[in-house]
């Protein structure tokens, strides 16, 4: 080894000892092989990370709207933004819940270039269930972790504007943390059930964005995104109304090695907030979620029970969907 070539080893080690990923040299290699006609270069998705910021919001509590808990994460993630130098709107605003209830709800966006039209948006909602409802009987009124189910997409989004902050990419980003999607019509109620009462910060949203007439040429929802062996299956509404972005993710998954993760073949329709990005926005919206239509519930095994916890969190889950999601960012242009 000569002198200058010991001292960048030297250097990459300290790197690599002061963050538990840092900027792999190695990848970069690889990908510049891979793309030397198009030389883009795609920074590399840190999973601790992502697991970090979510077992930050995991410590607060269950964010549960009109809680404590809820009140105090919604502060950690605005700021959390700002520090990666998005331009943040906070939307504040009551919303009636399934019982009457209602709700003090914050949507949360994170905005990066925010003068250009050429625009992704990246979504994911941050509040969690008041029900294990679908856990024993005991636990129903029980409010859950939340670690996959709300934790996982703003992780790993968290993680993304990290990233951005870091190393723009060419087209403008937003990131939008809705509230308020996990307060449905719980399986125990026994009143009439009327139609929407899921997803009703992305309702909100659709009817007054956080800027007039927003668009952007397509979104991408992070739900369930952190489990023990996930599946990502095209879900059904996202196949119908967003093909071409489905196709685009599903197909950087495979070129990145995790086909196992990201399953080619229609898992069920799924009611989420991709369908009001949709249907109010017209932004075609690709859902990326656990769904296993093999399975009893479709969902994970810890979905809406006191087990979805950090515990059951996988980082090689997180670095398979924060991947793929940067990859399709950074190579659009
Ligand atoms: C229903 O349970 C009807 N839809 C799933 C939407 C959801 C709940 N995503 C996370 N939690
Ligand atoms: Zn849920």
């Amino acid at each position: 080894m000569n002198n200058r070539h010991y001292l960048l080893f030297w250097l990459t080690s300290i790197m690599l000892t002061l963050t538990a990923c840092g900027s792999s040299q190695k990848n970069t290699q690889e990908q510049d092989k891979k793309e030397t006609s198009s030389a883009i270069l795609v920074p590399q998705f840190c999973a601790d990370s992502a697991y970090a910021y979510i077992k930050e919001q995991v410590n607060f509590g269950p964010r549960v709207p009109n809680s404590d808990s809820h009140r105090q994460c919604g502060e950690y993630l605005a700021s959390q933004l700002e520090k990666f130098g998005a331009k943040v709107y906070n939307q504040e605003t009551n919303l009636m819940a399934y019982n009457g209830a209602i709700l003090r709800a914050r949507n949360i966006i994170g905005a990066y270039n925010p003068d250009t039209r050429k625009r992704v948006m990246l979504c994911a909602h941050w509040d969690t269930r008041p029900y294990a409802d679908s856990d024993e009987k005991q636990h129903h009124q029980t409010p859950i972790d939340g670690a996959n189910d709300g934790g996982s997409g703003v992780g790993v989004l968290l993680e993304i504007a990290r990233q951005i902050q870091q190393t723009a990419p060419s087209i403008g980003i937003d990131i939008v943390l809705f509230d308020a999607e996990d307060y449905g019509t719980p399986q125990f109620y026994e009143g009439i059930d009327r139609p929407n009462t899921w997803c009703l910060g992305s309702q909100y949203w659709g009817r007054v964005p956080h800027v007039p007439n927003y668009k952007a040429r397509f979104a991408i929802l992070l739900d369930m995104v952190g489990g023990k062996n996930a599946t990502f299956y095209y879900e059904g509404y996202s196949q119908r109304t967003a093909s071409q972005p489905m196709k685009k993710i599903w197909n950087a998954a495979q070129q990145l090695g995790y086909g196992n993760f990201f399953i080619k073949n229609s898992g069920g329709e799924v009611t989420d907030d991709h369908i009001y990005v949709h249907q109010f926005r017209q932004i075609p919206c690709v859902d990326i979620i656990d769904y296993n239509p093999h399975s009893d519930t479709g969902f994970n095994p810890t979905w809406h029970t006191l087990n979805d916890n950090m515990e059951n969190i996988d980082k090689a889950t997180l670095q398979a969907v924060g991947q793929t999601v940067m990859n399709v960012i950074y190579h659009e242009k």
